[in-house]
């Protein structure tokens, strides 16, 4: 029993055993980030270079992509044991059109593991429900996430209409195409490459 098992049961969209693997890991003692890291995100970035590279198919990625949410939720609890007061409310989602969701929920797990209260809106999201949920759940900052090209301009509509509605909130982007160079571009307040990036780029937002 190894970390390989993990990784390998989310190349071989071997959602029945996932769930057993990973428990088995925690079990050993093994470090959370060691399991997230080289078992969950490693095994998820091989399987989008077998996409580019004509090896796999969309069907096939999202069978992965299914493992490794299973795979996550056994993951969630642990990320989120940092116990006390609330740091603070951050309102989190995939912009309008994307329907990429498995890193804006490790973001997310990894705020909560930080802290944060975490209202998730899912994807696809309209950035009039972006500004509905900052303002009714006076959020501290809101988070975008993108993972296509054709939809980082969502991001930016949605921080237009953060501040055209007048809120002070702040503002994080994040996803695979998405640069520190854009995120100022449009205005955000922050960026982060990854998740455990987040956890720290939002702890310096909100003080
Ligand atoms: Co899609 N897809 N996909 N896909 N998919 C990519 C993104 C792609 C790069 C694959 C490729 O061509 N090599 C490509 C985008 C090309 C581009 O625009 N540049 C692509 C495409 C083209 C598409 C479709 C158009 C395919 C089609 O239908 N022809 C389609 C679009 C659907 C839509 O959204 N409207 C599509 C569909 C899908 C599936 C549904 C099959 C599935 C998604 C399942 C799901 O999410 N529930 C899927 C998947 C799984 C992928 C890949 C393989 C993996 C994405 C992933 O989950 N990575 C991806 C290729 C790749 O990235 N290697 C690909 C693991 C995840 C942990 O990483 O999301 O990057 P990531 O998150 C990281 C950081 O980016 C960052 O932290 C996370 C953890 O460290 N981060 C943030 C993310 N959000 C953040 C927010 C923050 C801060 C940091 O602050 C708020």
């Amino acid at each position: 029993m190894s970390i390989k098992e993990v990784y390998q049961a989310v190349v071989d969209f071997n959602e029945d055993d996932i769930t057993d693997l990973v428990e088995k890991e925690l079990e050993k003692g093994t470090d959370i980030q060691k399991v997230l890291q080289e078992g969950l995100i490693s095994a998820m970035d091989y399987v989008g270079k077998q996409f580019s590279e004509g090896e796999l198919f969309v069907p096939e990625m999202l069978m992965a992509a299914q493992t490794m949410k299973k795979g996550l939720e056994i993951l969630k609890p642990k990320l989120g044991t940092s116990g006390g007061s609330s740091a603070g409310t951050i309102i989190i989602g995939t912009v309008k059109g994307d329907l990429h969701d498995i890193g804006k929920n490790l973001v997310g797990m990894m705020l909560e593991g930080g802290g944060f209260e975490i209202v998730d809106l899912g994807v696809d999201v309209e950035p009039k429900a972006f500004v509905e949920a900052a303002k009714t759940n006076k959020a501290k900052i809101v988070g975008l996430s993108a993972l296509l090209t054709t939809t980082m301009p969502a991001m930016e509509e949605t921080i237009k209409a953060l501040k055209e509605a007048g809120l002070s909130v702040k503002t994080m982007v994040g996803g695979a195409p998405v640069t520190k160079a854009f995120a100022d571009k449009i205005g955000a307040t922050g960026y982060s490459e990854d998740a455990p990036g987040a956890v720290e780029l939002a702890r310096k937002l909100a003080s």
